[in-house]
């Protein structure tokens, strides 16, 4: 029986399924992984991992019989995806399912910054109404211009979900997508045009701080950033501080830099909405991207093939099927 490696965490449902195609090690029950790597690592066909886990070269080193990395989460940048496909290791990771929660979290991400529920929530619950009288009034979020860093399928979806508040669609990729938006070669003069700057585009070396002071301060005073994406698609010291000197207006996050670490500044601010990564979080999103995890794994132990490979290994899955 083909033996797999499990890092962090995984569900009992989805570890028995595992369990019934692969004799399982998880690396949380590894007392001493160095020693397992060197005593076990060249009996490992193949690891299920996640996007926050991940899995480091050094590791993948010592797998010297590694043929598939299944990822959980359609964003890989931790793993070196052109290390792999290299070695003839096909990664694997979870796109399309998650694109409808994706996007509804960027909605209520995009709704709280304008309507500032969190602050009206508050407002109720410690007692400002009765006191203070009405709560002071919000922005409205119809009729804005929004900038999508990204317009790939979740910033498709959230362009689609966004369309019933009659927004105008501006967007900045590497080249024109087949889209019904207004394509912005240079994202500085997008940031520039639009009030809300939306960022859905895969994290990784090309899009490390990505949107630096220059972007933040073209969008400007009364504009918002919105981070769906990446943590180290913002800079985040650039951040605190155009959001602390008024140069730029609001933002909502759903990621940070050093997760789960968040800037006191970023916490302290009236202005900013937080979340702890949840884009994808709910019960049946993460259901759907653990079958498919999984899906993954089997179908290539079965059949020497897979669903939804990374693009680095799209050559690769085309010599073993
Ligand atoms: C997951 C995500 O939380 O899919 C992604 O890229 O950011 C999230 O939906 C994460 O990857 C799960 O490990």
């Amino acid at each position: 029986m083909s033996e797999i490696l499990i890092m962090g965490n995984m569900p009992d449902k989805d570890l028995s399924i595992l369990k019934a195609e692969f004799t399982v090690h998880r690396a949380i029950e590894i007392s001493n992984f160095e020693k397992f790597l060197v005593e076990q690592g060249d009996k490992i066909s193949a690891v299920a991992t996640t996007g926050f886990v991940g899995l480091h070269n050094n590791i993948i080193e010592k797998l010297e019989n590694l043929k598939i990395i299944s990822s959980n989460g359609v964003g890989y940048d931790s793993i070196d995806a052109t290390f792999c496909a290299d070695r003839g290791i096909i990664v694997t990771h979870t796109p399309d399912v998650l694109n409808a929660e994706v996007a509804n979290t960027t909605i209520m991400l995009f709704l709280n910054s304008f309507r500032e529920f969190s602050f009206n929530e508050a407002y109720l619950k410690s007692g400002r109404w009765k006191l203070e009288g009405m709560a002071p009034y919000s922005r409205s979020p119809d009729n804005r211009i929004v900038g999508m860093l990204g317009m790939g399928r979740i910033g498709q979806e959230i362009a689609s979900r966004l369309s019933m508040f009659n927004p105008k669609i501006l967007y900045h990729s590497r080249s024109p997508k087949d889209v019904p938006y207004t394509y912005y070669k240079d994202l500085k003069t997008m940031a520039r045009d639009c009030e809300v700057l939306i960022c859905i585009t895969p994290g990784g070396i090309k899009t490390n701080k990505l949107v630096n002071e220059e972007i933040l301060t073209a969008l400007g005073p009364t504009g918002t950033l919105i981070n769906i994406a990446r943590g180290s698609v913002v800079d985040q010291t650039a951040l605190i501080k155009t959001l602390e000197d008024g140069r730029l207006g609001y933002a909502a996050l759903d990621v940070f830099e050093s997760e789960p670490n968040v800037p006191d500044e970023l916490i302290h601010m009236s202005n900013v909405t937080l979340l702890p990564h949840v884009g994808s979080a709910t019960f049946e999103t993460r259901a759907a991207m653990g079958e498919l995890t999984l899906n993954n794994l089997i179908e290539f132990k079965r059949n020497g093939k897979v669903l939804t490979p990374v693009p680095e290994c799209l050559n690769l899955e085309k010599n073993i099927t």
